[in-house]
């Protein structure tokens, strides 16, 4: 009887206890979660006089399309973990091109893209690229149509999920003057950080080309904006995008053709046969 009191005293004392940690416990407790940040609070995670970027909608075009801007920054969750992080695209100073003094020094920005994680209680930086090139965009031709230089702009800055398996990649083309050209990069999350799954050296477009589900990487255009004769095709493996062997475009031309060739050979041969046939009908009994 004793030893149950006891029991029911200790029960009682760890429960009091409890009780009485509740409070200090609440401290370590998730914090709310802003809804959306302003673009003032998100400069607040960024560097020291770094400014958002401007990613142009289209680059040529009527000017109510070319001044048309798209988001600089996004939400998506591009770690797996169910919560949303920001993914956003900045400039770090000097933001344009100066030419300093006397020494004739060259300044330009640099573009960078950082992706901001949601800790529980605050925003934390998870991964920053570095800064390369100075925009966020690629030499395009002026006489390219608005909508097709729309699927080449979209890639300049965007969130999507180009190889299917349910994450979505951060892509992003940057340019830099004529040494350095422009480039095309995709990262995607490894458990651990933002791996590179994709690289080319010019302005893309995505497109399922084949109809697997998966888009296929497409440089129609060369770095000065002339279309190339026949687009260059780059398809997922299940690890990296690799430049594909052939053309799915030649091979549904060249099936196409061989089919067109074989329809005219069993007509030839139908003819033939018919010809052959009246010849033996008309040809009298001996
Ligand atoms: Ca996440
Ligand atoms: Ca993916």
């Amino acid at each position: 009887m004793r030893a149950l009191s006891i029991t029911t005293l200790l029960v009682m004392r760890i429960a009091t206890v409890s009780i009485g940690l509740a409070p200090t416990s609440a401290l370590y407790q998730k914090s709310p979660r802003p809804a959306r940040l302003s673009e003032t609070d998100l400069l607040t995670y960024l560097p020291h006089d770094a400014k958002l970027a401007d990613i142009p909608f289209v680059q040529f075009g009527p000017t109510e399309e070319t001044q048309r801007t798209r988001p600089n920054f996004l939400y998506a969750d591009v770690d797996a973990d169910r919560e949303q992080e920001i993914i956003v695209a900045y400039y770090t100073p000097p933001h344009d091109y100066i030419i300093s003094g006397q020494a004739q020094e060259e300044f330009f920005r640099r573009a960078h893209v950082k992706v901001l994680h949601w800790d529980g209680q605050k925003y934390v930086e998870q991964w920053d690229s570095g800064g390369w090139g100075s925009d966020f965009r690629a030499g395009m031709g002026p006489q390219l149509d608005i909508k097709e230089q729309q699927l080449y702009t979209d890639n300049y800055f965007r969130v999507t999920d180009m190889n299917n398996d349910g994450v979505p990649e951060i892509l992003f083309t940057r340019a830099s003057f004529s040494a350095e050209g422009s480039q095309f990069q995709a990262f995607s999350w490894n458990g651990r950080t933002y791996k590179p799954i994709a690289l080319v050296q010019n302005k893309v477009k995505l497109e399922d080309r084949d109809k697997d589900a998966t888009k296929e990487i497409v440089e129609g255009y060369d770095y000065k904006g002339r279309k190339l004769q026949s687009p260059t095709v780059y398809k997922w493996n299940g690890k990296t995008y690799r430049m594909a062997k052939e053309h799915p475009q030649g091979r549904i031309e060249l099936s196409a053709r061989t089919l067109l060739f074989l329809a005219m050979l069993a007509t030839i041969s139908i003819i033939g046969l018919i010809l052959l046939y009246r010849k033996k009908a008309c040809v009298p009994r001996a």
